[in-house]
């Protein structure tokens, strides 16, 4: 009898390990080791930096609240934000909230150290492939500046504008400030430098790699927080610059 148990025992051992083993329990359909899920309803906005739209009525709030630039984690007065998506067949658009008690923008030449000025940083990776993005167009990080302006790093390494791929718009009353913005699509695998390249059109049901942070500097030489909207694993958690696994996942519902 005892000996029955035991064989029972150790088949359901081992079909149990078996079953984990050849993924019998992994329902993830990306690379993406983040587990973050974000939600966005349909529905288009007038970009004009008012929230009163109401396609915004529908879509929750999301916050960005992972200190990604330990160790010094800002006050609600230092920095606060939260942010919703929604999206309609031509862009992406995100409004954003951002409590920031000073903003800066030091640099008068956009594409140096954009990111130690105030700035809004919208990751998306188009078919949520995760890997490597820093020097390719496998993902995207647009750092959005108080002027609007669009920079990411191109493949040659350089940092260059992208102000067609996301139009802003910045309205800051006190130290709050509601960005709305709209973002184009694009599929990375297939992008030209200087070619033609024609947004995605979206469809519901769709998965993109996403992410959103913000950079807040307060006349320091150097930006004093970089905040982000899910949490990044290990010591060094300013990586989501290159690496698109570890962004979330953005569906559109
Ligand atoms: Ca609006
Ligand atoms: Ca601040
Ligand atoms: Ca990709
Ligand atoms: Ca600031």
């Amino acid at each position: 009898m005892k000996y029955i148990t035991f064989t029972r025992a150790y088949a359901f051992l081992t079909l149990s390990f078996l079953f984990c083993a050849c993924g019998g329990n992994s329902t993830t359909e990306n690379k993406n080791i983040g587990t973050k899920f974000f939600f966005a309803p349909y529905g288009t906005p007038v970009l004009d930096g008012s929230s009163s739209d109401e396609a915004w009525e529908n879509a929750e709030w999301y916050a960005i609240n992972q200190n990604w630039l330990p160790p010094y984690t800002p006050d609600s007065l230092d920095f606060k934000g939260r942010f919703k998506v929604i999206w309609d067949e031509n862009m992406l658009y995100i409004l954003a909230e951002i409590t920031d008690d000073t903003l800066v923008d030091t640099h008068s030449d956009g594409l140096v150290q954009y990111f130690d000025d105030d700035c809004l940083e919208v990751f998306v990776d188009e078919d949520a492939s995760g890997g490597d993005h820093a020097y390719n167009y496998n993902a995207f990080a647009y750092h959005i500046a108080l002027d609007n302006k669009v920079v990411d790093i191109a493949p040659d390494s350089s940092k260059r504008y992208y102000d067609d791929h996301c139009i802003s718009l910045r309205n800051t009353v006190g130290n709050i400030s509601v960005w709305e913005v709209g973002i184009k699509i694009f599929d990375g695998k297939n992008y030209v430098d200087g070619g033609e390249n024609i947004p995605k059109t979206l469809k519901q049901m769709k998965k993109i790699g996403f992410a959103l942070a913000y950079c807040d500097n307060d006349h320091s030489p150097e930006r004093e927080h970089f905040m982000g909207s899910m949490p990044i694993e290990g010591q060094d958690k300013n990586r989501a610059w290159q690496d698109a696994s570890l962004l979330g996942i953005l569906e559109l519902k």
